[in-house]
């Protein structure tokens, strides 16, 4: 064996075990790299410390939370996003309070440890405003990595497997002929997939549309006090009417090229569900959202027997293991995770193997309520997985990229990063503290009797 060998010698090994032993973090101390060739051999990277915590939460247009680690190497940190619209403070306590004691000290290199450190070593493992926070820290763990390496973090994961990543924006409208007007526009814009919702009559207000009437008119509830939920009206039968009445309407004007996506945003019960997904089978879907709600899992068996309309589901799952039965029974089309909510590219990395295995394809969740490190974190990971389906996206005003500078571009129907280190975004943390969170929530929904129902 020669002088230099790879991975750590004995004398490291034993410097290992004993810091694993003693539960601190993982030190593998001066570790020499070998590689072949002529000249001095690089020994590696000086070793590196997280040095600090900080949460940034700010609201430029809407409510973000951002999380920067700082490193012991002077200058060199990560941006990570942690927000979880309509509790982002808690998720700010959890990472002021409970994580950030747990990180100073620790190698912002060993970002499975730490996930599995945050995740498992809690016990009390998930839950959407800690996975939203090991999420943040997990960004900034990866975008500390890329900037290390000198690399795009795609590249660490593997490198290009596509040109960019096809994106579908949303349109909506009062009526048809304003959704087809807006999904005209979009394809104006470049899209090759749009996403169409109507307001249903009788139900303004409903999600995805931009109506005022809401459903206190209906039930006589308290109306809307300022910084509370706004309460919007839904009733099923109405809405399985529409639906599809819709998309034969575009499908009728705009013929079959544009895909078209629905998002039923987690609001029926399995029947009705399974009624939805058959009934759209004349207008081919590219796929139909997150049909039931998160906990009834089981119930896509029954729509699955039903209907060949491709669908999605996975926004609300803050886990690998939320994913599991829907993709090993291959009961969905695409797997469409939140990575600001799952713990990051971490987590995804897992997701999107496990759906690999079993044909089904990534759909990132990409709404405005997640900021643009998630953003950018979603293209990096599309464009170096083999199985990715579509990417949600959003643009940005300039109020939030003045203070979160930086993230993917949309062009020709595709979104992209460029090669700069990292994920290829900042905060500015000056800007940043001009806009002050005000309190604020996402709608809730009722029956018209005034009975809570999914929003
Ligand atoms: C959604 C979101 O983008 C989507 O598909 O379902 O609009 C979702 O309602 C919000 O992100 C909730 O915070
Ligand atoms: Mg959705």
């Amino acid at each position: 064996m020669s002088k230099h060998t790879n991975g750590p010698g004995r004398r490291n090994f034993l410097k290992l075990t004993s810091a694993v032993a003693l539960g601190g973090p993982l030190v593998a101390g001066e570790t020499e790299m070998g590689g072949g060739g002529a000249g001095p051999r690089p020994r590696g990277l000086s070793p590196l410390k997280i040095t600090d915590v900080r949460v940034i939460v700010t609201c430029p247009g809407r409510n973000y939370v951002l999380v920067k680690i700082l490193t012991s190497e002077p200058g060199l940190y990560g941006v990570g996003d942690a927000t979880l619209n309509g509790r982002e403070l808690a998720v700010a306590t959890a990472l002021e309070k409970h994580i950030a004691p747990l990180l100073i000290g620790r190698d912002p290199e060993q970002i499975e440890d730490i996930y599995q450190y945050l995740y498992r070593g809690s016990y009390w493992r998930s839950g959407p405003v800690q996975m939203t926070a090991v999420a943040g820290v997990d960004l900034a763990l990866w975008d500390i990595k890329g900037k290390r390496a000198g690399m795009p973090v795609y590249q660490l994961l593997g490198g290009r497997t596509r040109i960019g990543a096809l994106a579908y924006t949303h349109a909506s409208g009062n009526d048809f002929s304003e959704v087809e007007d807006a999904v005209h526009r979009a394809v104006a814009r470049g899209f090759k997939c749009v996403r169409a919702q109507v307001a249903i009559p009788g139900m303004e207000g409903t999600y995805g549309t931009s109506g005022k009437q809401r459903s206190e008119e209906h039930a006589g509830r308290v109306a809307q006090q300022a910084g509370l939920p706004e309460t919007e009206l839904f009733e099923p039968g109405p809405y399985l009417r529409t639906v599809p009445k819709l998309f034969e309407h575009l499908r009728l004007k705009l013929g079959d090229e544009v895909e078209l996506l629905h998002d039923t945003h987690e609001k029926l019960g399995p029947i009705d569900a399974a009624r939805l997904a058959h009934e759209l089978e004349p207008y081919h879907l590219f796929f139909l959202e997150d049909l039931l709600r998160p906990e009834h899992k089981e119930s896509f068996r029954l729509i699955r027997q039903h209907s060949t309309t491709p669908l999605a589901m996975g926004e609300l799952f803050n886990s690998l293991w939320d994913c599991v039965p829907l993709i090993t029974e291959q009961l969905i089309d695409y797997i469409r995770c939140d990575l600001g909510h799952i713990g990051g590219i971490t987590a995804a990395r897992k997701v999107a193997a496990l759906a690999e295995a079993f044909q089904v394809k990534s759909a990132w969740h990409g709404p405005a309520d997640i900021g643009p490190p998630t953003h950018a974190a979603n293209i990096h990971v599309d464009i170096s997985i083999p199985n990715f389906g579509v990417q949600e996206m959003v643009f940005f005003p300039d109020v939030t990229r003045e203070v979160i500078p930086g993230g993917p571009v949309f062009k020709d129907g595709y979104m992209n990063v460029d090669d700069a280190p990292g994920l290829g975004t900042d905060v500015n943390e000056e800007a940043a503290k001009k806009y002050a969170y005000q309190r604020a929530y996402l709608p809730t929904a009722r029956r018209k009797d005034g009975s809570v129902q999914d929003w």
